[in-house]
């Protein structure tokens, strides 16, 4: 079966039927491990899912492993690539190159951070970075993380055991590009060699509800018209900056019936850019604007940091060990940096991290269409392998 065949027949275990929807340690994640394990024991390894519910197996013996891997939960409505094709390669390249060193495969249980409003607790479960705090995050149902983890089948009590305590030669992680650099040069693959970082927080706006036909418009206090005008300044700021991104996701207006003015709303804001510190001004800009045009609207404003993820640097070495697979497969080598936040970033704590990009057509991800292709898949095929011979 092709690996294309896999990820689709894959995006099939969803919690929204009609879509693909799979989010931190939902029922769906049952059938994607199940379906992974029995592959991944007939290529050799020895499977287990962690107490964080990441996917692992073992091929080979003692001895510091080399990583590969990437998530398995998605984001609402997703496509079939992101995040499971880097898993789908790891398995294959396991299956055909059979190492001669060893090589620990991990699926992540969640990178997006939909469920959870955090992202990445499988890697930082892996790196001994999934504390009582982060257990303690609530989903918007009042479930815990450390409770969906119960309601997997798995002990929360053995996170901690999750850690990678021993020596590891290094992380690669193979992603589709999820924009449309690679697609615009005519490139089927690219080599990362940093990744941007990323600010998310909620913003808070409360006005006054009230009845909306009997309140003149003058005597209003309406949270969700000030809402709307701060998010024109988001895409105003964002527009401004030299390779800046600045995006609200999602709203939330309370209470939310066609006839109360909007006392009360919640929006997200993801901001990112490779320069931590031109992130941080961005930040600081649209803050001070929600609460200028609060001021001016007799709201109050708010807000709650969700992540502050820096910039991340892949390894140099790695990213010449991937660069000289990419030439010695006949390939053109293309660097660039990742606009979109990868595990890679959370591993490159503990290891030295790297990730091979794949085409995106139409530049399309976070979205139903998103595609790869045969050939590309291919390409970063031989490059893994070449990689994994170039390693022995
Ligand atoms: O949001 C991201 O950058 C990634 O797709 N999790
Ligand atoms: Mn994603
Ligand atoms: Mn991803």
């Amino acid at each position: 079966m092709k690996m294309i065949d896999h990820c689709r027949a894959l995006a099939k275990f969803t919690q929204e039927p009609g879509f693909t929807t799979r989010t931190f340690l939902s029922p769906p994640m049952h059938g994607v491990h199940a379906y992974l394990r029995e592959w991944m024991e007939r290529a050799g390894m020895a499977v287990h899912v962690d107490a964080a519910g990441n996917l692992r197996g073992r091929f080979g013996g003692e001895g510091a492993p080399f990583w590969i891997g990437s998530h398995l939960d998605t984001v609402p409505r997703a496509g079939a690539f992101d995040g499971i094709l880097g898993v789908v390669m790891a398995i294959a390249l396991v299956e055909r190159v059979q190492p001669a060193f060893p090589v620990e495969v991990v699926g992540f249980s969640e990178e997006e951070g939909v469920r959870f409003g955090v992202p990445f607790i499988g890697s930082r479960a892996l790196i001994g970075d999934a504390g009582p705090d982060l257990l303690a995050k609530c989903d918007p149902t009042g479930v815990t993380v450390a409770g969906a983890i119960r309601e997997y089948g798995l002990d929360p009590a053995g996170v901690p055991d999750a850690e990678v305590k021993t020596p590891a030669r290094g992380y690669l992680e193979f992603h589709i590009e999820q924009g449309p650099v690679l697609e615009s040069l005519d490139l089927p693959l690219g080599v990362v060699d940093a990744i941007a970082g990323l600010s998310r927080i909620i913003v808070e706006f409360e006005g006054h509800a009230n009845h909306a036909g009997t309140t003149p418009m003058a005597l209003r206090r309406d949270a969700l018209v000030g809402a709307a005008e701060w998010i024109t300044c988001v895409e105003r700021i964002g527009q401004s900056v030299e390779g800046l991104v600045a995006t609200v996701g999602r709203i939330n207006a309370e209470p939310g019936a066609a006839n109360v003015i909007p006392g009360c709303v919640r929006a997200t804001l993801d901001v990112r850019h490779s320069a931590d510190a031109v992130r941080k001004s961005a930040l600081e800009r649209l803050i001070v604007c929600a609460r200028e045009i609060a001021a001016r609207r007799g709201l109050t404003c708010s807000h709650r940091e969700l992540l502050d993820q820096p910039a991340c640097a892949m390894d140099p070495g790695l990213v010449a060990d991937v660069e000289r697979a990419v030439v010695a497969t006949g390939q053109k080598v293309h660097r660039m940096t990742s606009g979109a936040g990868h595990d890679a970033m959370i591993m490159a704590r503990r290891m030295p991290a790297a990730m091979l990009f794949l085409r995106s057509p139409g530049g399309l991800s976070h979205h139903p269409d998103e595609d790869v292709l045969p050939e590309d898949v291919a390409a970063a095929m031989a490059v893994g392998r070449q990689f994994l011979l170039n390693l022995e």
